[in-house]
């Protein structure tokens, strides 16, 4: 190493000439100019978190050397690997797209089901009761009035060759009443008329001109209701579909009787989904 003659060293020399040997002061003039060691690498980014997707953070700078001369530069912290791509579950069913419907929620006819995931992204209706099942035999029967000899038993005997017949007319709509041991799931409602009866006198002229059909929860308060034109002699055989109803009574609203002392119908015939 070339020595640079500065004026302390110039002083050296010239205490050297002239005081002979001065060994402490070229001593540390040898050694000053010597490099600082090397820095330290920076350390490693810590890489990412998963599914966050955000990259990892640089390494530290290394640290200059020590000494009198700058050391060489600390080689830069490699960087670390980003995280995995992709977004945060936004779903209960740990996917992003957002659900129909929400796991647990009741679902299906008369909420016979229960919501589950099916995969990430989808749910499905798991324990939905579709059997129709026909129940009109199960229920008790009543009406506003009954012509004698022809009870209102008649109508769920299953038979269509018998009839329930009322007395006629009175000044209201003429009610039927079919009612469940318990609460059913109710989907198919329909009314048979009097065209297969035993007696040929009575197929004809003994109808309605309207039924309106009520499904009542067990306060007897309607919760649903369908309305439909019986028109003709004898009357049509009629059917409406609740699509799954929940109750616990049918009420049969019957107006425009179409004879003034008899009407009436040979089934009612019930289905419920259980
Ligand atoms: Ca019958």
């Amino acid at each position: 190493m070339t020595a640079v003659i500065r004026p302390r060293a110039a002083f050296g020399l010239m205490a050297l000439g002239l005081l002979g040997v001065c060994c402490s002061a070229e001593r540390q003039f040898d050694e000053a100019p010597g490099g600082g060691s090397a820095g330290q690498a920076g350390a490693s980014g810590t890489a990412g978190g998963s599914g966050v997707g955000s990259t990892g953070g640089g390494g530290t700078a290394g640290v200059a050397g020590f000494g009198a001369g700058a050391g060489t530069a600390g080689t830069a912290g490699s960087t670390s690997a980003g995280g995995f791509g992709g977004s945060q579950p936004s779903n209960t069913c740990g996917g992003t797209t957002p659900l129909d419907d929400e796991p647990g929620a009741p679902c299906g006819i008369c909420d016979s089901g229960v919501v589950m995931c099916d995969g990430p992204d989808a749910t499905a209706c798991i324990g939905e009761k579709l059997i129709s099942t026909p129940i009109g035999h199960e229920g008790t029967v009543s009406a506003s009035t009954v012509f004698n000899g022809f009870p209102p038993a008649f109508a769920i005997d299953g038979d269509d060759t018998t009839s329930w017949f009322s007395t006629g007319p009175e000044g209201q709509p003429t009610q039927f009443e079919w009612r469940a041991p318990t609460t059913e799931c109710f989907t198919s409602i329909t009314i048979v008329s009097n065209d297969n009866n035993a007696n040929p006198d009575f197929r004809e002229e003994y109808g309605f001109g309207q039924v309106t059909v009520q499904i009542l929860d067990d306060s007897d308060m309607p919760v649903w209701s369908e309305t439909r034109n019986l028109t003709g002699t004898p009357d049509p055989t009629t059917t409406v579909e609740p699509a799954g109803v929940r109750g616990e009574a049918i009420r049969l609203l019957l107006t425009g009787h179409e004879s003034p002392d008899c009407g009436g119908f040979s089934e009612l015939r019930v289905v419920a989904n259980r």
